[in-house]
C-alpha cells in the first residue's frame, strides 16, 4: 500500500468532517476483484463468504471508532442476503468532480487502497473506512445501499459491482447512518451458506474490543437473535474468559495508554490454571 494512494485522515490535516469526497484516490476497478477474488478475501470458500460480512461490519466499526456510530445491526435473510446497518454519519453522497460520479459510487465501485494487500490489519481507527466495501460490492450478485445524511435519504443499487440505478434521493430522514443489503454472488462462492455461530463469534469479539458499541445480530432462517453490548469492554472480555475458573484475585487489572498514534489497552486477571489458551492479543480489532 503506497503512501500517496492511501486516504490518510491524519496526513490530510483535515478534521473528519472536512475530509471530503475529493480526498479519495482511485487505483483499480472491480474487474480485478472478480478476476481474482481470493487475492482480496482470502478464499472463495466459507471463510471468504464470511469475510464479506466482516468487511461491511468493519466499515461500521470504523465509524464507531471515529466516534460517530454507536449501534450496528446485522441481519441474515433466507436467501443468504445480509443486511448491515449503522447509525454513523452516513457515507458522503456529494459529487466527486475528478471521477464524474458521487463520492458514494467511487467508494462502492473503485478500489482505492492497494488491491492485493487490502489487509484489514492495516486499517487504523477512523478515516480508512470505505476501503473494503467495493470488494464486497464486486462479489455480490446484488447490493443495495441506503444512506441517511443531511436530512435526506439516498439509495443506490448495484449488480456485480456496477451501479444498476442512479444515486437517488428517496425521501427525508431525521436520522443518519448507512444500510447495506448484499447477496453474495453464487457464481463466485463455492458455498453461500452463512453460519450463524461464525458470525456470533466475530461480532461478540468486536463488541468486547469496542467498549460501549452495541451490536445486534438476527437470523430470519431460524428466528434467532443476539445482542452484544459491553460498556466495560476488555474487562468484560476477561471476566467472560475467567467465568468458570478460580481466579487468584478479585479485581481485573486494566490499563489504557497512548503514545503518538499508538493506542494500547490491556486487561488481565490470573486464574489457578496452567493453560495459556485464554491469552489473546489484537491489533486494530484483528486477533493476532
Ligand atoms: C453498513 C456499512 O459503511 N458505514 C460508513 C461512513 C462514514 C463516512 C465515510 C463511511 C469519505 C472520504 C472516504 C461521513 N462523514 N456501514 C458503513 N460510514 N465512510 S462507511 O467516509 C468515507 C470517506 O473518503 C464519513 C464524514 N466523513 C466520513
Amino acid at each position: 500500500m503506497s503512501e500517496e494512494n492511501t486516504p490518510d485522515l491524519r496526513a490530510s490535516g483535515l478534521t473528519p468532517d472536512e475530509y471530503s469526497a475529493s480526498s479519495i484516490k482511485v487505483l483499480e476497478g472491480i474487474e480485478a476483484v472478480r478476476k481474482r477474488p481470493a487475492m482480496y478475501i482470502g478464499s472463495t470458500g466459507s471463510a471468504g463468504l464470511h469475510h464479506l460480512i466482516w468487511e461491511v461490519v468493519d466499515n461500521s466499526v470504523d465509524e464507531a471508532m471515529a466516534g460517530f456510530a454507536t449501534k450496528i445491526t446485522v441481519k441474515i435473510l433466507e436467501d443468504c442476503t445480509v443486511v448491515v446497518t449503522d447509525n454513523g454519519r452516513g457515507i458522503p453522497c456529494e459529487w466527486h468532480e475528478e471521477q464524474g460520479m458521487s463520492a458514494l459510487e467511487v467508494i462502492m465501485t473503485k478500489l482505492h487502497a492497494g488491491g492485493k494487500f487490502e489487509n484489514s490489519a492495516y486499517k487504523v481507527s477512523g478515516g480508512l473506512h470505505g476501503v473494503g466495501i467495493s470488494v464486497v460490492n464486486a462479489l455480490s450478485e446484488n447490493l443495495e445501499i441506503e444512506i441517511c445524511r443531511g436530512g435526506k435519504m439516498f439509495r443506490q443499487t448495484y449488480s456485480r459491482g456496477e451501479s444498476s440505478t442512479e444515486l437517488t434521493e428517496v425521501g427525508e430522514s431525521d436520522r443518519t447512518g448507512t444500510k447495506v443489503i448484499f447477496k453474495p454472488d453464487h457464481k463466485i462462492f463455492e458455498t453461500t451458506l452463512i453460519v450463524y455461530d461464525v458470525v456470533v463469534k466475530r461480532l461478540r469479539e468486536l463488541a468486547y474490543l469496542n467498549a460501549g458499541l452495541e451490536i445486534h445480530l438476527s437470523d430470519v432462517r431460524d428466528d434467532r437473535s443476539d445482542t452484544f453490548h459491553y460498556p466495560e469492554g476488555l474487562k468484560a472480555f476477561v471476566a467472560h474468559l475467567n467465568e468458570n475458573k478460580e481466579t487468584v484475585y478479585k479485581d481485573i487489572i486494566y490499563c489504557k495508554a497512548q503514545f503518538e498514534d499508538v493506542e494500547l489497552e490491556l486487561a488481565m486477571q490470573h486464574n489457578q490454571g496452567y493453560s495459556f489458551d485464554t491469552i489473546y492479543t489484537f491489533a486494530n480489532n484483528i486477533n493476532t
